[in-house]
């Protein structure tokens, strides 16, 4: 057996090749690391507890209906932050407004998180695979003043990392700080993150799509042509792709990174900017796509390339292996240029 690394021990060989670093983004990370493991401990015994599985009560900004558990993450890693003593104000899916903290050691902190407690909470119930989100940009206002909604709302090439958690067969960790992507698996007997997937490569193509065809006949033609495409059989093959859909973002992106494939939420007639939200779903994992080979955008333009102008922005969202996303972008363009001709 090879030496273990533990994601600590990673974070601190990394943060010691940058001279001028001042170990604050390794303290952030380290409790995003500890943050996930309780929650991962939680997740875990769901089943077992009545104060811990099942729906809260209440409904959340975008209207959708918070599990316990969404209410559990979120307060958890909110004080993970808050006392943390590195992040100024945070942005989450499950609170309306961005937080800013107002206690004097957060106020000196540099950075602000945007995150997504727990992602596809709707599969908790079912015992499906689930995960935690989280991108991580420097703020803009002043070290020592209150966080602003400017420190919050930069666009995704602005992060300075960004990673998510994935409450799976085993829980993982994946990150990146703009050099490369790692994945980092819970052992559960020694309570450590140790390194499993070193520098992740997303594979340029497969033959895996993934989206929720119920809106196949309400999104951009270029998209159904290019389901059409997948769901023919190829004579090298003698089959069509394979459609693989969780319904749990984190999960579907992990299989993309892993084995290749391309995740389509497109904007609809009645959702024209789709389902998913660009600061804390989708930059994040645009960013580990974009770090590991593959490409993440809403149909138009570069994901990390919007401005964006509200915390809980939507947008439409296509992400995976380079060749599956340039040609379903082609497919899109053939689909604009025949509208206009
Ligand atoms: P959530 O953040 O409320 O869990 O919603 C996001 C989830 C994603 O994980 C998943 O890819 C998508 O919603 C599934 O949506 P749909 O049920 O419309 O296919
Ligand atoms: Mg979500």
């Amino acid at each position: 057996m090879s030496k273990v690394t533990t994601l600590h021990e990673f974070i601190m060989n990394r943060q010691a090749e940058f001279p001028f670093a001042t170990g604050e983004l390794s303290r952030l990370l380290n409790d995003i690391s500890t943050a996930s493991k309780i929650v991962s401990r939680d997740v875990r015994r769901a089943g077992l507890f009545e104060d811990i599985i099942g729906a809260e009560g209440g409904v959340n900004v975008q209207g959708e209906e918070q599990q316990k558990l969404d209410v559990i993450a979120d307060e958890l890693f909110i004080k993970m932050f808050q006392y943390g003593g590195e992040v100024c104000g945070i942005g989450s899916e499950e609170n309306d407004d961005y937080l800013p903290f107002d206690n004097e050691q957060s106020k000196k902190g540099k950075y602000v998180v945007l995150f997504d407690p727990l992602d596809g909470s709707s599969n908790i119930d079912v015992n499906v695979s689930i995960g935690t989100i989280f991108s991580i940009f420097r703020r803009k206002s002043d070290a020592g003043s209150t966080a602003t909604m400017e420190d919050m709302l930069q666009k995704g090439s602005e992060q300075v990392a960004a990673g998510y958690v994935l409450y799976g067969s085993s829980t993982m960790l994946v990150y990146t700080t703009g050099h490369g992507v790692n994945g980092f698996t819970l052992d559960p007997s020694i309570g450590e993150f140790c390194l499993s997937h070193p520098d992740m490569k997303m594979p340029e193509k497969s033959r895996l799509y993934s989206m929720n065809e119920g809106n196949i006949d309400v999104c951009h033609p270029g998209i159904q042509n290019y389901v059409k495409y997948c769901q023919e059989t190829d004579p090298s093959t003698g089959r069509p792709y394979s459609g693989r859909y969780i319904g749990s973002l984190v999960a579907d992106f992990h299989r993309s990174l892993i084995k290749g494939g391309i995740y389509i939420y497109p904007g609809t007639e009645q959702n024209p900017n789709g389902k998913l939200r660009l600061m804390y779903e989708c930059n994040p994992l645009a960013f580990i796509a974009e770090q590991s080979g593959g490409i993440a955008t809403n149909g138009k333009e570069r994901i990390m390339d919007i401005s964006p102008s509200s915390l809980h922005q939507r947008v439409p969202y296509i992400v995976g292996s380079k060749e599956q996303v340039e040609q379903l972008m082609n497919c899109i363009q053939e689909a604009d240029a025949q509208h206009v001709g």
